[in-house]
């Protein structure tokens, strides 16, 4: 890949509605992605493989539980701060996006907020410092858009919990030292447990073949009759709400990441349509490129203030799931359409690895299906205006 020249568009000087606590965090994580992540993340994706060997880098960002209290290891941040880190990091590639998300908001943060004094205490300041990595497993082989009909399921053995099931598409789960599991217990009530590698019965096989998130490592969650500790409940949720509660801030987390990868696609079509010469001409100069580019800056920015605005209604413990929902699907349809335009303004050239823009545009096809279809989030936001649930069931 060619050198990493991003220069971040800020049409509307949002800057100034940063503090400079959050720019100073956005620029050390921009300066470790120019650092650490551009010039490796190419031939990683090509490979098929998680650069593993960034997770001590991405603690060091603050990228493992930037909201989370430093007593547990966290950063103590606000959520603009979380956004900031997300939005930098999926600047870089939206897998190594993915595996701070999955940390911090699906890992940390059910085990601080639904968790005991002694999980939090056990669990939390080694997942910070990276020394562990977490998954998440919700989705199933046959429910996916319909997580509350699961069929993973735990049993009270007294002494143990015996738990049975599968889960699929889960980010990390090659690797993951524990996995935070979504299982329905006797009376059908979901509760999550904190599996953890070693335990017997307890597989993780990768999934092979994907076209996006190259750079992720994605596999299953296989149970097969695993005695899960009793300490390992987290007792202080019952219900989808609790699985659903994580993704709130996961959602959050991507809406500003998405920015990050459309951000990347603008700033590289920009400084090509300057450069690019045909007719005798920069490309620029020609009005069906000047459209795509306008357009995709005017998206961006819009992009921008949404997610500022919620990063702040968030910050006050105001933002509802379905504004989060609102930003989510459009953030991620943003930055697939601007990786779409910017790979037709670099020509051929857009289709290689010289140039960032297939390899987001191919991670962006898994973003805008992963933490909620773009459909899901259109009815999220159509039940929460008519008050009708079109899901269907
Ligand atoms: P429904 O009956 O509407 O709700 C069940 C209970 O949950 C509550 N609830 C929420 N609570 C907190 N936050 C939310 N966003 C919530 N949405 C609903 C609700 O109030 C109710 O509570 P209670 O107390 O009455 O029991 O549930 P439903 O079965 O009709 O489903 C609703 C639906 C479709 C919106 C939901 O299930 C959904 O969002 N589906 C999409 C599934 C999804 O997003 N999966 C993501 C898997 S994780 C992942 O993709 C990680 S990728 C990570 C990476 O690599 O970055
Ligand atoms: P389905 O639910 O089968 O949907 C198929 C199509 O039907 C979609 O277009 C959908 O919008 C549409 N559809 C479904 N229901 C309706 C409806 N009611 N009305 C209209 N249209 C509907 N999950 C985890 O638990 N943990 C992870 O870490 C994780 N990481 C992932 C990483 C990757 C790379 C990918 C691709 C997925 C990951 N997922 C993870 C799973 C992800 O959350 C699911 O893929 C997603 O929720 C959609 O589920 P599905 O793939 O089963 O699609």
């Amino acid at each position: 890949m060619a050198k990493d020249r991003f220069q971040a568009p800020d049409y509307y000087l949002i800057d100034e509605l940063l503090t400079d606590e959050h720019k100073l965090i956005r620029d050390s994580a921009r300066e470790w992605v120019k650092r650490e992540v551009s010039p490796i993340i190419e031939d990683a994706c090509q490979k098929a493989e998680f650069p593993k060997h960034l997770i001590k880098g991405l603690a060091e960002v603050g990228a493992f539980g930037p909201y989370i209290p430093t007593e547990y290891g966290g950063g103590g941040l606000d959520q603009i701060s979380y956004g900031l880190i997300m939005q930098e990091l999926e600047r870089g590639d939206s897998g190594i996006r993915s595996t701070a998300s999955v940390q911090s908001s699906l890992v940390m943060y059910p085990i601080y907020t639904y968790g005991t004094e002694e999980q939090r205490k056990k669990y939390l300041p080694k997942l910070a410092t990276g020394q562990w990595m977490g998954c998440f497993g919700l989705t199933e082989p046959d429910h996916g858009s319909n997580p509350g009909g699961m069929v993973t399921n735990i049993k009270d053995k007294g002494s143990h919990y015996l738990l049975n099931g599968a889960k699929m598409w889960i980010s990390n789960a090659p690797f993951a030292d524990i996995a935070v599991v979504w299982a329905k217990d006797e009376e059908g009530t979901i509760r999550g447990l904190i599996v953890e590698r070693g335990m017997k019965g307890f597989t993780t096989p990768e999934t092979h073949g994907k076209w996006s998130l190259r750079a992720s490592a994605t596999g299953e969650l296989v149970f097969d009759n695993v005695e899960v500790p009793k300490e390992n409940l987290l007792p202080n949720v019952k219900g989808l709400k609790g699985p659903l509660g994580c993704l709130n801030s996961a959602r959050y987390g991507i809406a500003w990441g998405a920015l990050g990868a459309a951000m990347d696609c603008y700033d590289s079509a920009l400084r090509y349509s300057k450069e690019r010469k045909q007719f005798g001409r920069p490309i620029g100069g020609f009005q069906l490129q000047q459209k795509k580019l306008a357009e995709m800056l005017t998206e961006i920015t819009k992009g921008q203030l949404l997610v500022w605005r919620l990063g702040k209604l968030k910050n006050e413990n105001r933002a509802t799931p379905a504004q989060i929902s609102m930003a989510k699907r459009n953030n991620v349809y943003t930055a697939l359409w601007c990786a779409r335009e910017a790979r037709q303004i670099h020509g051929g050239m857009g289709i290689t690895g010289e140039y960032p823009i297939m390899r987001h545009m191919m991670n962006l096809e898994s973003v805008i299906t992963y933490e909620g279809t773009h459909d899901i989030h259109l009815l999220i936001t159509g039940m929460d205006i008519t008050g009708e649930n079109a899901f269907g069931g």
